[in-house]
């Protein structure tokens, strides 16, 4: 690698997707030779070890007591400017508008105009966030004062120049599974812990917000369940869970439901199922989806925001309007019970996952990206 870009990473370490990805990019960006600095509150979840070109600076925020609030977003903007006069660091890679790359924009005022900002949008950002009139004008600021800004479908694109009145381009950079993590595992004996040999296992990973529409998943499997004999296996946890039980019980599925709670090794988990259902109301990209199409498992959900970019209909899964479990229930049935079928759509959910989102090449689109605001090109 000649040209070496020294770079700082902010995520929420803890939190679903973003942080995966951020933190999967950081660690595949050191392999590339660059130096990558993570300035978050806490460890990267996917972080652990010890790796070459990567760094870990904490923020610690002060809780003062004259302070009503822990101010969080000025200890991240000032850690950012330390961090980056420093380490000398090229860029900040921010991973949400709010309040990252806010922080951001900060900490460059402090360094100075050399020290670049991109900006990461995910979603909640703009879906959620953008809606809140209070607080919109501030996203805004933050999307064009960045150096660059990408979003993760372009889906989410049309929505943040809509409803944002954004006029600045935005680059597509769709999120990325490593295929060296996430491919066909073999599960063993494992898979008899969950279901019999002849049922089939559908599975559903979130974090149970309300957007995911948790108890979807619960009807379209009381529906599916009835045609084919098959198990569901639920990984996560958060506020619906208990909506979710009070479903599972209601519809009389106890003894064919199973909560396995927060869990790590999701590739190895997701290779135990044949279906992953992903009803959600928004989804500005839908990564667990992709991380089961990389494992060969295809997904039946709905077609809210950037699914459908990456679970291409009737190829790669099957999607239906939001709320409508009786087609998603039928599109499972259907893919379950044709074996031609099914192969046809796990080949293709191999080949996008290994092709269309790998690491490698978005990767790649990421550091044309540093390169282009560095002025290296
Ligand atoms: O969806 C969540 O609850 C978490 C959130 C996150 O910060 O990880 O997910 C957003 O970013 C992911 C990574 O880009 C996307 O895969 C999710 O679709 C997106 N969530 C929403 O748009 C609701």
């Amino acid at each position: 690698m000649n040209d070496r870009i020294k770079i700082g990473i902010t995520c929420y370490p803890t939190l679903g997707g973003s942080g995966v990805v951020a933190t999967e990019l950081g660690k595949i960006l050191a392999e590339r030779g660059h130096e990558v600095h993570f300035i978050t509150h806490s460890m990267p979840f996917r972080l652990g070890r010890f790796d070459r070109n990567i760094f870990y600076h904490e923020v610690e925020v002060s809780d003062y007591y004259v302070f009503r609030y822990p101010p969080y977003d000025l200890s991240l903007a000032s850690k950012l400017a330390q961090v980056a006069q420093m380490q000398k660091l090229d860029l900040l890679h921010v991973h949400y508008a709010i309040p990252h790359a806010v922080c951001a924009l900060l900490a460059k005022q402090m360094v100075g105009e050399q020290l670049k900002v991109v900006t990461t949008l995910h979603g909640t950002d703009i879906t959620v966030l953008g809606q809140d009139a209070s607080i919109s004008d501030l996203i805004r600021y933050a999307i064009n004062n960045s150096d660059a800004v990408t979003a993760v479908s372009q889906d989410l694109i049309r929505e943040t120049v809509e409803s944002l009145d954004i006029v600045r381009p935005i680059d597509l950079a769709y999120n990325f599974v490593d295929k060296r993590v996430y491919y066909p595992r073999d599960v063993g004996e494992l898979r008899l812990d969950y279901a019999r040999p002849d049922e089939k296992l559908l599975i559903h990973i979130s974090n149970f917000r309300p957007v995911k529409r948790v108890t979807d998943v619960v009807d379209v499997f009381e529906k599916v369940q009835r045609e084919v004999p098959a198990k569901l296996l639920f990984v996560g946890e958060g506020p619906d869970l208990p909506k979710v039980m009070a479903r599972v019980r209601e519809l009389d599925l106890t003894e064919k439901v199973i909560f396995a709670g927060k869990q790590d090794d999701v590739a190895q988990i997701i290779s135990l199922a044949d279906l992953m259902v992903l009803p959600s109301e928004k989804e500005s990209f839908g990564l667990v989806a992709l991380e089961a199409m990389a494992c060969g498992v295809p997904t039946v959900g709905s077609n809210a925001g950037g699914i459908p970019e990456l679970v291409t209909h009737g190829e790669a899964g099957f999607l239906a309007a939001i709320g409508d479990t009786e087609s998603m229930a039928a599109y499972a049935v259907k893919l379950l019970q044709d074996e031609a079928l099914y192969a046809r759509v796990r080949e293709a959910c191999l080949h996008r996952a290994r092709y269309t989102f790998c690491n490698d090449r978005i990767t790649r689109q990421y550091e044309e990206i540093y390169y282009r605001v560095l002025g290296r090109e």
